[in-house]
């Protein structure tokens, strides 16, 4: 093991007990590696390094994660569920805390990894979106009565008109010279401006009600059990108070998806209005008993919102030179611009 892991893990669990690590996975923020331990006894983890120019509050981000999962557990534990699977699992640091800070400044943090779950990046039918909508709904639900305050660790996350601020300072500088080789994906975003920042102030002045949202509802973000039940929602970095609307209409972008967030061939991406169904029929069997009538109003219309609200960050993101996402190649965030902006316009109801 590098040396340097080490001493990182010896804060939170006995490295004598690792057997191996190694990375994982495909987010676009942070760094994440599996812990295998040696022994069947104890659990193997999830060991992440956050990324601490995104997240600049990461001490009150997992103050945040530790508040909802443990509301989360007690309400498992009611109805005879498992908390240990249910919902993350924080393991905390030398310190108590739920975060490492090492010498070079970077904050490390773990949870126990859930065995024995399946993930999926889209949903290959119906079924399978009406279970994941379920499992959405239902931690919503959990959450309705959560009163504690929860820090704002990402302000301005979906608030279109914090984007449209940072989208005109963007478009200013034009720090590379790119905005000439989009100007029909800038038209694109100018085209909708007023349309979504007027949904945005039914949020602002409290028209459409905010809650406890989870604010990346990717179904890579949901853990499946081998009967397509959602057992656990993962990723809690970005929970927060908003409008639950995001969370649905984020879902959507995956979910409904016929090809990948950054396909590069087009023909591939549209909505599929089947899994769309399914997954709104799913989210509102767990969720309407305490929706209001205009967030029900408005759910179709927040997949739009949201994917709306990813062309435009991908597009300043590739027009500011690629600061914020992680890419795997130069034009990638360009190709996710330009896939999500697809998709969008094959939204339609
Ligand atoms: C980021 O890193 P990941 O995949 O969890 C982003 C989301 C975007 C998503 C695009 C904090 O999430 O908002 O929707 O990429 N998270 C943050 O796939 O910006
Ligand atoms: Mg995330």
């Amino acid at each position: 093991m590098n040396e340097n892991l080490e001493k990182i893990i010896a804060n939170f669990i006995n490295v004598d007990e690792v057997k191996s690590v190694s990375a994982l996975g495909e987010g676009f923020i942070n760094d994440t590696f599996v812990v295998k331990t040696k022994s069947s006894d104890t659990p193997n983890y999830i060991l992440q390094r956050k990324n601490k120019s995104i997240f600049t509050n990461i001490p009150a981000m997992m103050e945040n994660i530790n508040k909802v999962t443990s509301h989360l557990k007690k309400k498992i534990s009611e109805y005879g569920g498992n908390p240990l699977r249910e919902t993350l699992t924080l393991i905390p640091a030398a310190s108590g805390s739920f975060y490492f800070l090492d010498d070079a400044g970077e904050y490390y943090t773990m949870c126990i990894f859930i065995e024995n779950t399946v993930t999926h990046q889209k949903a290959d039918s119906p079924e399978l979106a009406y279970k994941g909508a379920k499992g959405l709904g239902k931690f919503q639900k959990l959450l309705a009565d959560f009163k504690e305050p929860l820090t704002d660790i990402l302000p301005g996350f979906h608030n279109m008109k914090f984007r449209f601020n940072q989208w005109d300072i963007t478009l200013q500088n034009d720090p590379l010279g790119r905005c000439k080789s989009v100007k029909e994906e800038i038209r694109f975003i100018e085209n909708y401006r007023t349309e979504m920042l007027d949904f945005w102030k039914l949020v602002e002045d409290g028209t459409i009600p905010t809650r406890v949202t989870h604010n990346d509802t990717k179904i890579s973000n949901f853990l499946f059990d081998k009967n397509d039940n959602v057992e656990c929602v993962i990723d809690l970095d970005t929970v927060l108070n908003s409008t639950c609307l995001n969370d649905f209409g984020d879902a959507i972008r995956s979910y409904a998806n016929t090809g990948l967030e950054d396909d590069t061939n087009l023909d591939n991406v549209s909505m599929d209005k089947n899994i769309f169904e399914a997954y709104k029929a799913g989210y509102l069997s767990e969720t309407q008993s305490f929706l209001t009538d205009i967030e029900c109003k408005y759910l179709d219309f927040s997949a739009k919102y949201i994917t709306f609200e990813q062309v435009l960050r991908f597009l300043m993101d590739y027009i500011n030179g690629d600061t914020y996402y992680k890419i795997k190649y130069p034009e990638h965030n360009l190709v996710r611009t330009r896939a999500q902006k697809k998709l969008f316009e094959t939204m339609i109801f």
